[in-house]
């Protein structure tokens, strides 16, 4: 198995953590002096690195100078979170190479990583395989990847998507509801893949108060991602607060 650096400081923070948080920037109409600014403080608060992406954002230009300014302003990795084979960037420290599994349209599974794929060897990112799977409506991104949500009362339908990735050698799986919906991934449906999922388990969509959080840290997440609340002008109390809570409570 070969694991890049970034991978492998990821797995050393959930060894000592228990369960870890990610800051998410949507680079879509962020300017990058912000950008930089929020990273910086995310940093502070205590993030194990910083997404870039955005399930509707398609523009390198703007995503190469929003990378740039995060990365004057922090020494955390910086990875890619894409929605599309033309937001990489040769910036980024690595790449969440994903695969939609649950998509309707083949596009979203194989064929866009295939148009990404020479890019990412180009560039020397650090490749994270990684399943996604939408669990819900999944807002813009079950939307723009015509994903077929998991319904969130049938947690073994996700069991057997994320057990299906791992045996597809994905390291990674991100369970997604969808940026800013108003209900996160149930901690059956966390606990279910919990049980069969032996890489990297990733949550994120709708998580916005501590008590989330720590539901989902317990239920089994080693990164839950947040996005959102990056949007709020003052998130630092509350970034702070979560990420003490959701340490070792796993
Ligand atoms: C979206 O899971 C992430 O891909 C983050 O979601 O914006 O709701 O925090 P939020």
């Amino acid at each position: 198995m070969i694991i890049g650096p970034v991978e492998r400081r990821l797995r050393e923070e959930i060894d000592k953590y228990g369960t870890i948080c990610l800051a998410l920037l949507d680079f879509e109409n962020l300017p990058p002096k912000k950008a930089g600014m929020i990273a910086h403080s995310a940093e502070e608060c205590g993030v194990s690195g910083i997404l870039i992406g955005g399930s509707t954002a398609a523009d390198q230009l703007e995503l190469t100078s929003v990378i740039e300014a995060v990365k004057e302003s922090v020494k955390l990795p910086v990875i890619l979170f894409p929605g599309n084979p033309f937001t990489i960037s040769p910036k980024a420290d690595a790449i969440l190479f994903s695969s939609l599994l649950n998509s309707d349209n083949p596009y979203f599974i194989s064929q866009a990583q295939a148009l990404g794929a020479l890019s990412v060897k180009k560039y020397g990112l650090e490749a994270i395989p990684m399943g996604y799977i939408v669990v819900g409506d999944g807002g813009a991104i079950g939307f723009i990847g015509r994903a077929r949500g998991i319904p969130p009362s049938k947690p073994n339908l996700a069991a057997m998507y994320a057990l299906a990735a791992q045996y597809m050698g994905m390291r990674f799986v991100y369970l997604e509801a969808g940026s800013g919906v108003t209900s996160h991934i149930s901690p059956s449906v966390i606990s279910a893949v919990r049980k069969v999922f032996n890489g990297v388990l990733i949550a994120g969509g709708g998580i916005k108060q501590v008590n989330e959080a720590v539901e989902v840290a317990k239920a089994g997440a080693d990164i839950i991602v947040l996005g959102t609340l990056f949007e709020e002008e003052n998130f630092e109390p509350k970034l702070n607060e979560i990420i003490k809570n959701i340490r070792k409570c796993k």
